[in-house]
């Protein structure tokens, strides 16, 4: 059966809805960040840029690194942003774009993002890395999919109790990062840990401005979490739902971000991009190295 139109959508010219995006103007291995201004922040260390488009907040660029070919993209804030770009990143390689239908044989992406986000322990200054063995979704989109199987309920029910989550927000869900790509760029200059995803930046992460919220001590109880040693770094809006549909559609992929709050002191960087040129270096210096 082939896919209908409605639910995979093309442009006249046969590109992805939302990204406006063909196959051959993608490489295995990409780059996330959320601003689309960051792209070129990237790709202006590359040898070529062989391809560049932006449709809303979705800019593409795919060029070479020190001879790698690498595709960097940005996916604008928050989860549903990120079900639009790795659907159509994934129908990009494993769907066949004329006859609609699943190739036979899959391909996996490798999929970094670059990212920032605050951070919720004292210890995890502003201008330091964390990089996400865990992704903690609070935000309910991939509820959407059958995860039972990808997500880790021993975690995911630590922390429902030691929040008391209340369950009419959803569900919370964990799903890990790729070993592979986690081996490949980690170091001892990053910080580890669980990265929570909301669905929003105020309310969702805890912010107070005039509206009060359903639970005000929300991000002390998961400063205060941890499971075997591992504790809830950072929060920010991406890397949950990247890793579950990574997982899901079978593509590997690995979060890394600038801290630029720390909201357990309540400061703020005083040079956030330098914060994200450095991990953007940091990052790049890792995949030049071969094996990715
Ligand atoms: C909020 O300001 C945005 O910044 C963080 C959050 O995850 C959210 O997308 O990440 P990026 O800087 O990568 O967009």
């Amino acid at each position: 059966m082939s896919i209908k139109q409605s639910e995979l959508i093309l442009n006249p010219d046969g590109s992805v809805y939302h990204l406006n995006l063909k196959p051959e103007h993608i490489a295995r291995d990409i780059i996330f960040v959320g601003d689309q201004n960051r792209v070129e922040k990237i790709t202006q260390f590359f040898d070529n840029i062989e391809f560049s488009i932006q449709k809303r907040e979705f800019k593409t660029q795919t060029g070479t690194f020190k001879g790698k070919r690498i595709t960097v993209m940005s996916t604008g804030i928050g989860p549903d942003n990120i079900d639009i770009v790795l659907n159509e990143l994934d129908a990009l390689v494993n769907i066949d774009l004329k006859t609609r239908k699943p190739k036979p044989t899959l391909t996996a992406l490798n999929i970094i993002r670059i990212g920032t986000s605050g951070s919720l322990h004292a210890s995890i200054p502003c201008d330091s890395f964390v990089l996400s063995k865990f992704g903690l979704g609070l935000d309910n989109m991939l509820r959407s999919y059958l995860i039972d199987e990808i997500s880790n309920h021993e975690i995911e029910n630590a922390f429902i109790k030691h929040t008391n989550w209340d369950i009419r927000k959803g569900k919370p869900y964990v799903i890990s990062c790729s070993p592979l790509l986690e081996k490949r760029i980690e170091s001892d200059q990053m910080h580890k840990g669980i990265t929570a995803t909301a669905g929003g930046f105020y309310g969702p992460q805890g912010r107070i401005l005039r509206l009060e919220i359903q639970d005000s001590t929300l991000n002390s109880k998961m400063d205060t979490f941890a499971f075997e040693a591992t504790k809830i770094t950072n929060l920010e809006m991406e890397t949950a739902a990247i890793y579950g549909l990574s997982a899901l559609l079978g593509h590997h992929s690995l979060s890394l971000n600038a801290i630029i709050a720390n909201r357990a002191t309540g400061t703020f960087s005083e040079d956030p991009l330098l914060a994200v040129d450095a991990l953007i270096a940091y990052t790049l210096d890792k995949l030049s190295t071969p094996a990715l």
